[in-house]
């Protein structure tokens, strides 16, 4: 079984959240971050920078989210042609790159956040999703990130509706609802 290393309110919700959206059977291993638990030989030999979220499927290490989710995206046969692999990559790193560090880098996001959510926003406005009308492993990236500016820097999506409305069908979703709010 799946064995997921995180810790409370770190970015193994996203993977937690695609484990969920698949229905796979997993165990989540709670490091004790603020003790340093992560930094501990233990962990170490999981992951060598001690970060989460790490997974260790049946004797198989991963570790940072976007690989991980690509991964489970291929084990659970979410990405069948080599187009919605390039895809899937695509999504999953700009999120995990140049929409997080837009959003998240005070000294950047003045200057990003305004083209990179209007993209998002243009892109949203003829789809439900970010690849289309079907949810998949680009929106557990691109959601979760849009997800945590809200948590984490009151951002508003106010000027940007296609997203606004985006950000509330992902939050509705059950998986969300228990891996990134903690609702069951
Ligand atoms: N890009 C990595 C980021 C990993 C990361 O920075 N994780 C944080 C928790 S959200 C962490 O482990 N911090 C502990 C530390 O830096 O000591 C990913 O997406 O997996």
């Amino acid at each position: 079984m799946i064995k997921l290393y995180g810790g409370a309110r770190s970015r193994a919700s996203i993977v937690q959240l695609y484990l969920e959206e698949l229905q796979v059977p997993y165990t989540f291993q709670l490091l004790d971050m603020k003790v340093g638990e992560h930094l501990q030989p233990e962990f170490l030999a999981i992951n060598p920078f001690g970060k989460v979220p790490a997974i260790d499927d049946d004797g198989l290490i991963v570790w940072e989210s976007g690989a991980i989710i690509l991964y489970l995206a291929e084990k659970y046969d979410q990405l069948k042609t080599l187009p919605e692999k390039a895809i899937a990559s695509q999504w999953i790193l700009f999120a995990n790159s140049t929409l997080a560090n837009g959003l998240f880098l005070a000294e950047i996001r003045d200057k990003e956040s305004p083209r990179l959510l209007s993209g998002l926003n243009k892109v949203l406005e003829n789809q439900l999703y970010i690849t289309g009308d079907l949810f998949t492993v680009s929106d557990v990236a691109i959601g979760t990130i849009l997800g945590y500016a809200i948590m984490m820097l009151q951002m508003s999506y106010a000027d940007y509706p296609a997203i606004d409305a985006y950000v509330k069908r992902i939050s509705d979703r059950p998986a969300y609802k228990k891996a990134i709010l903690g609702i069951s």
